[in-house]
């Protein structure tokens, strides 16, 4: 598992070499826009169970052949693997933008998983639609300007877009 920073030196230690000045400026970013990061980390954290709920009402209310008799989320406690599945996968991801890598989410979340949902017959394009529904309201309540100083999100946002692309991907 990496952050940023042990993703360069992993890299430069693979090559025996120094850290390149790219490199330092990009890290440099990194934590010059810090707050930022931890802004972003902080409302989804904060609004994890509304981004579920939301994206989880949703996806049912336009494929409710999800939850009639015979779909992989009828059933009380498979309807609750879903809304858990979906809020690990949220976590991952804001694990992720956390740390400004992928590494967590991919080796401790996705690794896997479409074996997993095959074998268990949950339809992974719903999931993936469920992904998709949770990355529009997250970026939503991440990128909101109202109430916070100003600044560019926009690397930010692309950044956090890819993570829920990455898992979307990993199961769709
Ligand atoms: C992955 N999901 C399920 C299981 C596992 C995961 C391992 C089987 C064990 C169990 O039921 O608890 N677990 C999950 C995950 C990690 C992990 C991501 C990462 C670390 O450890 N069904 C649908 C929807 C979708 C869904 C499309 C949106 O129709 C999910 C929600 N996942 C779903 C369901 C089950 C499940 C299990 C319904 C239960 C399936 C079953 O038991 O028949």
């Amino acid at each position: 598992m990496f952050d940023a920073f042990t993703k360069v030196i992993a890299q430069a230690d693979a090559r025996g070499e120094y850290i390149g000045d790219g490199q330092i400026d990009a890290l440099n970013k990194l934590v010059a826009e810090g707050s930022k990061r931890m802004d972003v980390v902080n409302r989804l954290t904060g609004n994890a169970n509304a981004i579920v709920t939301n994206a989880a009402r949703t996806l049912f209310k336009e494929q409710p052949q999800l939850i009639a008799p015979g779909g992989n989320a009828y059933t009380h406690r498979r309807m609750a693997a879903c809304l858990r599945d979906m809020d690990i996968i949220l976590r991952y991801v804001t694990y992720a933008i956390f740390t400004g890598d992928a590494s967590v989410l991919d080796d401790r979340c996705l690794n896997g998983l479409r074996e997993t949902y095959l074998a268990l017959g949950v339809p992974g394009t719903s999931m993936a639609e469920a992904i998709n529904k949770m990355k529009a309201a997250a970026i939503a309540i991440a990128n909101d300007r109202a109430g916070i100083t100003q600044g560019d999100c926009s690397s930010l946002m692309a950044e956090l877009s890819g993570y829920f692309d990455r898992a979307a991907g990993a199961v769709g």
